[in-house]
């Protein structure tokens, strides 16, 4: 959508809150594999029988070769590496304590209202957006609001991979519309405790982080540096290759809740071979609609889900290989995590931008679900 405001709209502030422990591929391929090889001894006389399949062996090698990622942060490690346990023990917090989303929302959030210089009398409007909440009600977009002092209203949303830019997406519309001045739109990817640790194609993928961003009117903006919004562009495709069925239905219907497919399961290959081709026609129309071409583009902060994913798209799109400069890589050190992503490479990687410069911030991957920003530094 092509901004149509009597006042340009701008992003003037971002944070980024990383959790401070890191779980490595080999850490995490000790764990699956003791709890592989335990498995297997346990269920013997079934594998011998070809009753059950035998887990087969992860490998670090393999992670960092089919994915680009070294390693992964994590909100609470503890019980993530147990064999016997195989997920993170965060222990449940009393109604009257902050929540975990919320908590991990806020330290990204305080850093984006400094950087932009805001205070909460200066915010209309908080979105929560990520791949999962941790509660469907309260919102824990109104939480944030309570705790950082803020008037005016929140919600939460949910999108999987493009949760942030398709909250930026709404910022920006209501920032155009003037039903807010500025807005908060924080991501609190609170990915590890839906992670199936014991299944070797997926166990590796994910990391958690949280992102916040300020949406305002320019003419409102005080930060010393911002990144105009030109346009937005969004795009939904039904495709059940990356899903997780988790949700209150299963109380009814007998099952169990945390089962296999109740975690995030998908079908990476497919996934792989149907998005990069979506996302390059996304991208080349979205910049084709303002008359844009690709070597116009200074830098890309793109999606952060498959290093292979992002050097076919990127060199589908320049007509050769992207440098890092130009598309930078954040998913060695932080994985996929899930919608924040391109928004923690933004953050990383846009000081040395110089007034004039043109980007795009651009999401792709479950739903399917593909976001874009074309943006320009002021
Ligand atoms: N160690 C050793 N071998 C392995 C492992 C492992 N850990 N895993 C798989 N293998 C084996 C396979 O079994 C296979 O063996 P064989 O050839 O004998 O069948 C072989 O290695 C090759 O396997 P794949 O074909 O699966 O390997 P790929 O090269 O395709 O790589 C990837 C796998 C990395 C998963 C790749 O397909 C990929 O990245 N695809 C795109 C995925 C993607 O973008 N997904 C979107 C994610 S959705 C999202 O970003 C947000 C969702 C919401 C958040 C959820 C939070 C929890």
């Amino acid at each position: 959508m092509p901004n149509s405001a009597s006042t340009s709209v701008v992003i003037s502030g971002s944070g980024l809150w990383t959790p401070e422990y890191i779980v490595t591929n080999d850490e995490l391929v000790a764990a699956y594999n003791a709890w592989a090889g335990e498995y297997n001894t346990r269920h013997a006389a079934a594998i011998r029988a070809g009753e059950r399949e035998p887990k087969a062996m992860s490998s670090a090698e393999f992670i960092e070769k089919a994915s680009g990622i070294k390693q992964r942060h994590v909100y609470i490690k503890d019980g993530i590496l147990d064999p016997a346990r195989m997920r993170p023990r965060i222990p449940e917090r009393p109604e009257t304590a902050l929540s975990d989303q919320a908590e991990m929302a806020i330290h990204a959030a305080r850093e984006a209202m400094e950087t932009a210089g805001k205070t909460a009398a200066d915010i209309d409007a908080v979105i929560v957006s990520c791949a999962y909440t941790q509660r469907a009600y309260p919102a824990i977009a109104i939480e944030v609001q309570n705790a950082l002092g803020i008037d005016g209203f929140g919600f939460d949303m949910l999108v999987a991979c493009s949760a942030a830019t398709f909250s930026l997406h709404r910022a920006y519309e209501m920032v155009a519309a003037g039903t807010a001045r500025c807005v908060l739109t924080i991501n609190p990817e609170l990915t590890s405790p839906q992670i199936n640790y014991c299944d070797r194609d997926s166990h590796f993928i994910f990391g958690d982080v949280a992102t916040a961003t300020i949406i305002e009117r320019a003419d409102n903006c005080r930060a010393s540096h911002s990144y105009e919004i030109l346009s937005t562009r969004a795009k939904t495709k039904f495709s059940s290759n990356v899903r997780s069925n988790f949700g209150y239905v299963s109380r009814a219907s007998d099952v169990d809740p945390f089962g296999p497919d109740k975690l995030f399961h998908q079908n990476g290959r497919r996934v792989f071979k149907e998005v990069c081709p979506m996302a390059i026609s996304h991208l080349q129309d979205h910049l084709a609609r303002h008359n844009l071409a690709t070597t116009d583009i200074r830098r890309w902060w793109i999606h952060q889900a498959n290093l292979s994913m992002n050097l076919l798209i990127s060199g589908k799109l320049l007509g050769r290989k992207a440098t890092f400069d130009e598309v930078p890589v954040v998913l060695d050190r932080y994985a996929n995590t899930a919608s924040a992503g391109s928004l923690i490479a933004f953050y990383l990687y846009q000081q040395d931008l110089e007034p004039g410069d043109m980007g795009v911030i651009c999401s792709f991957g479950a739903g399917y679900s593909i976001g874009s920003l074309v943006v320009k530094k002021q």
